[in-house]
């Protein structure tokens, strides 16, 4: 059976800096590196893989993969742990929400143990690095052949 599902995989301020700076936190691969796996994973699914470092656009971004994706995925980065906004649009969603961090946010500090994301997610990965979103659009393949 071919899988045409669409796959939305949001990503939050300052991931554009992967593979760049602070390599010992968050690793060596690059956001394009990043995408190339998750459309590896992904197989006959499509991925659609964007970066913002705008809260506003994530939240368009969320309203729109309502109309468009099967499942969600998110790293918010810094918002997960300030956002209301983001919150409350991914409430409004029916599909998979999977939220997704590269390092593990609860062994770090104290101002990163909340997400506001988590209570609107179906499930959570983290602490994985970049092996983290391959595990995401696994999850997210799993969760969306449950439903069908
Ligand atoms: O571990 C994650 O994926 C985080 O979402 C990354 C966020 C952080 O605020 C969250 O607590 C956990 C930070 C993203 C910043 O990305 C950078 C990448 C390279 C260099 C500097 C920052």
């Amino acid at each position: 059976m071919s899988d045409t599902s669409v796959i939305y995989v949001l990503n939050g301020p300052n991931l554009n800096l992967l593979g760049v700076r602070e390599p010992e936190i968050y690793g060596r691969d690059t956001l394009a590196d990043i995408e190339q796996r998750c459309v590896t994973a992904a197989g006959e699914a499509q991925i659609v893989f964007r970066q913002t470092n705008h809260e506003g656009v994530l939240v368009d971004w969320i309203q729109e993969a309502r109309e468009k994706a099967q499942a969600l995925i998110i790293n918010p980065a810094a918002y997960g742990h300030t956002s209301v906004a983001l919150h409350d649009a991914l409430k409004t969603l029916t599909i998979p929400v999977i939220e997704l961090h590269l390092s593990n946010p609860a062994a770090r500090e104290a101002f990163r143990h909340h997400s506001y994301v988590s209570s609107a997610a179906t499930g959570v990965i983290a602490g994985f690095g970049a092996a983290g979103y391959e595990l995401a659009v696994q999850a997210a393949l799993t969760k969306v052949r449950e439903r069908a």
